[in-house]
């Protein structure tokens, strides 16, 4: 019988729909059968795994798991042996210290001395160390932004997304530790066949995030513009140009990074280019 790579993901919470959309983008469908743990996939040797995000670090370097996708911040805050493979591109999020507003921070140099709530105490405990600071940790497992306000500690040590709880608990964001996404983990030593079969899982994500950072675009352009209009695109080879029913005019295709997009259609509108369209692009494969 084939192997079947072990995947664990986020059973639910702010990973698991990104998560299944990830996979479901990637040609894997994942419905979480009710109650149960493991599903098979029909279209992948793979079996999934609903857990809690947090053990999924643990499971994935024990051996229970194959692959986990998970937050970057809960990685390194359990610091077991797995390799870290691809940053995903959702729950973006920072783990921060973050102090009362009105206290007086110049520096990192000012949390000396003070007592700072936290369910990060691995993360919190390395930087802290690596800064020379001598502040003492409050191992906290919820709820850790209401601490200063009850006396708890001084600080706190949390995950910030909008920062908005901080805000509404009088809370101001002094340090960031640490800028996390979510990430694909591995076991450090897999069979040749599951390693086979991650590799063509990554190759599936790679296509699905490179064409996410991507557009297609299509425009008229008069026959005198286009080489101007090709040096302007930032496309993967040569634009596409082909002869419109008009004549003297062509429409030009290219692919352009979603992060130049502004500044590309201003500069191809002054080159000459007319009736522009934007596309989002499924699947990239390079
Ligand atoms: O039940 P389980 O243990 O599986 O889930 P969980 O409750 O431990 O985790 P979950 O689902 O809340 O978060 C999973 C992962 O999402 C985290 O490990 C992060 O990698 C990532 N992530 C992204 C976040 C946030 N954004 C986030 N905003 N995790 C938590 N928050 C919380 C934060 O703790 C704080 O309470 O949201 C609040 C801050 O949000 P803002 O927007 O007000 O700043
Ligand atoms: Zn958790």
């Amino acid at each position: 019988m084939s192997q079947r790579l072990r995947l664990a993901i986020q059973s639910s919470g702010r990973l698991s729909d990104s998560t299944s959309d990830l996979l479901s983008a990637c040609g894997i469908r994942v419905n979480k059968p009710d109650r149960k743990l493991r599903m098979v996939s029909d279209h992948f040797d793979l079996e999934v795994l609903f857990v809690r995000d947090d053990d999924i670090p643990n499971y994935v370097a024990d051996g229970v798991a194959d692959a986990g996708v998970v937050g970057e911040n809960v990685v390194l805050e359990k610091n077991r042996p797995v390799r870290q493979l691809d940053r995903l591109g959702f729950a973006g999020c920072r783990l921060s210290i973050a102090l009362p507003k009105a206290d007086k921070y110049d520096s990192i140099q000012d949390l000396n001395g003070r007592h700072i709530a936290t369910s990060y105490p691995g993360l919190l405990g390395r930087y802290l160390e690596k800064h020379g600071v001598d502040a003492s940790i409050h191992m906290i497992s919820g709820s850790v932004e209401i601490a200063p306000g009850i006396g708890l500690a001084d600080g706190i040590c949390d995950i910030v997304s909008s920062g908005s709880t901080l805000i509404s608990n009088g809370l101001k964001e002094v340090e960031v530790i640490l800028r996390s996404e979510a990430v694909l983990i591995a076991s450090e030593s897999l069979s040749e066949e599951k390693q086979d079969l991650l590799d063509r899982l990554r190759f599936r994500i790679q296509s699905v995030l490179t064409a996410k950072k991507h557009r297609y675009i299509l425009m008229n352009v008069p026959n005198a513009a286009i080489d101007k209009v090709i040096d302007i695109l930032p496309g993967m080879k040569a634009p596409t140009v082909m002869p419109l029913a008009t004549e003297g005019w062509s429409s030009v295709h290219s692919v352009i990074p979603e992060n130049a997009f502004w500044d590309v259609i201003e500069s191809l509108k002054e080159a000459g280019a007319e009736g522009m369209l934007v596309v989002p692009i499924e699947k990239m494969v390079l």
